[in-house]
């Protein structure tokens, strides 16, 4: 275990950055070999949540990074999908909807020693494996980092093959999700249209009981049943077609080319590139970095619109460009390497009294435009702001903010800011855009993670 963060010497850091760890080590199930998104509310482990968390142990304990990882990649489906929840089965019934519901047995692609459900989320992993090898610092931590992306890399490759091969049915370098809960941003406004469109008869709903409404401060800060009566039924969508991507294609009435879902993807292709690089696969690793710039390209062309200079999330089947503005959108920046005139729309935006205002004033990215009919400031995400999506805007304003001063400045904005409210309010799951107070689960542990990835 190396010691957390050498790099913060000023005691008040030191302390915050070790608060940050005890969260991690508190929602650490040793039975799991994983890491809890918070103990109230997320009793399983989640796919990108892990993916940041591993960021966090990267940088202080390579041996429970990999750990993390791995428990992860051992559920994998044999097509690649990777399973945007992993069921801890010691916890069954404290979550809605449980490994049952799903009856992913419909699939002859099921993981045979896992209980999964059967969506994905945004494809952080690569990501998160190239950081465990570059922030291991000693030769036996260097070691182990390697012989993790050696038996990492071909379970990517799945994972990214899965995708471009059975979410992209029309080859346009940009995958599909199938359910909200695949964006990791549940309730965004954006899938009003496309969820009021599914119009249900109480019988085709299948009977469901939530036991998510209790275990946060207000259950108006959850999504309501409109929402989880289409989140069921989509998932009865999935099994009753045994999870078959050509049949789902053609019946699912949800179909969407997400922005922040590609933009992680062209960027994890990058870092797909940069491990087949380190593990002498240079054929590989040109293959990937060109699928990587193809998705990028796909995104700023068919996702870019130039009137209102926003990345907008496409319907497949209403076939248009989504017009709303959401915190998703300002995520192109982190996958895509986009020209000036797109970068400086972006940070038009930011500026703008909808997101952050002229001078920064804003407490933090909303993530709803709070000018859109849909914003609300405490109801998920419905208008909240999310420290990943902080830490992904920043990071994105960064890479393609050489010589633009205020992409910049924006930059190290979203950085103290999210540290401060964080240190303020304590690791929680979301926050008030306005006033920066905290809602949602607490513990959070992608908010402690990405504090130690950042600070360390
Ligand atoms: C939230 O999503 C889950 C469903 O996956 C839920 O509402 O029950 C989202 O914020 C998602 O992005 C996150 O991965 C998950 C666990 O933190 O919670």
């Amino acid at each position: 275990l190396a010691s957390l963060c050498p790099a913060v010497t000023d005691p008040t850091q030191q302390a915050f950055v070790t608060s940050a760890k005890a969260v991690l080590d508190g929602n650490w199930v040793t039975s799991m070999n994983s890491t809890l998104p918070s103990p109230n509310l997320y009793p399983h482990q989640w796919s990108w949540d892990s993916a940041f968390i591993a960021l966090g142990y990267s940088h202080y304990d390579t041996h429970k990074a990999i750990a993390e990882t791995d428990a992860l990649f051992r559920a994998q489906w044999r097509n690649g999908l990777l399973p945007h929840i992993v069921f801890n089965p010691n916890a069954d019934e404290s979550y809605f909807p449980g490994p049952a519901f799903w009856k992913i047995h419909t699939s002859p692609a099921h993981p045979l020693n896992s209980q999964t459900s059967g969506i994905v989320q945004p494809p952080v992993h690569a990501i998160a494996s190239l950081a465990i090898y570059n922030n291991a610092k000693s030769a036996q931590q260097k070691k182990l980092a390697m012989h993790h992306l050696q038996s990492v890399y071909p379970k990517l490759v799945n994972w990214h093959n899965y995708l471009y091969n059975e979410r992209d049915p029309l080859k346009e370098n940009l995958v599909y999700i199938r359910h909200m809960w695949e964006s990791g941003m549940d309730n965004s406004p954006a899938w009003d249209d496309a969820l009021n469109a599914i119009q249900l008869t109480p019988d085709q709903i299948p009977q469901y009981t939530r036991v998510d409404k209790g275990k946060v401060g207000s259950h108006h800060e959850r999504p309501n049943s409109h929402f989880y009566d289409r989140a069921v039924y989509l998932i009865k969508v999935f099994y009753d077609n045994s999870y078959d991507e050509q049949a789902i294609f053609k019946s699912s009435p949800f179909l969407i080319q997400d922005v922040l879902f590609n933009s992680i993807l062209a960027r994890a292709g990058e870092a797909l590139a940069d491990i087949a690089h380190i593990l002498g696969k240079k054929q590989a690793a040109v293959h990937h970095r060109e699928q990587s710039a193809k998705t990028a390209a796909a995104i700023s062309s068919k996702l870019y619109h130039a009137e209102d200079g926003f990345y907008y999330d496409y319907d497949m089947v209403a076939k248009k460009l989504i017009r709303t503005k959401i915190s998703g959108g300002l995520v192109a920046l982190y996958g895509a390497k986009v020209d000036s005139t797109h970068l400086n729309s972006i940070v038009n935006h930011l500026y703008d009294p909808a997101f952050l205002g002229p001078d920064l004033s804003s407490y933090t990215i909303p993530s709803v435009a709070r000018d859109d009919p849909g914003y609300t400031n405490t109801t998920y995400w419905k208008g909240p702001a999310w420290i990943n999506i902080n830490y992904l805007v920043r990071d994105g304003l960064l890479r393609n903010g050489n010589g633009n001063e205020d992409a910049v400045k924006i930059a190290k904005f979203l950085k103290t800011r999210s540290m401060s409210m964080l240190g303020a309010a304590g690791f929680y799951e979301y926050f008030n855009p306005i006033s920066g107070s905290p809602h949602g689960g607490h513990q959070f542990s992608w908010s402690a993670a990405l504090t130690i990835d950042w600070m360390c």
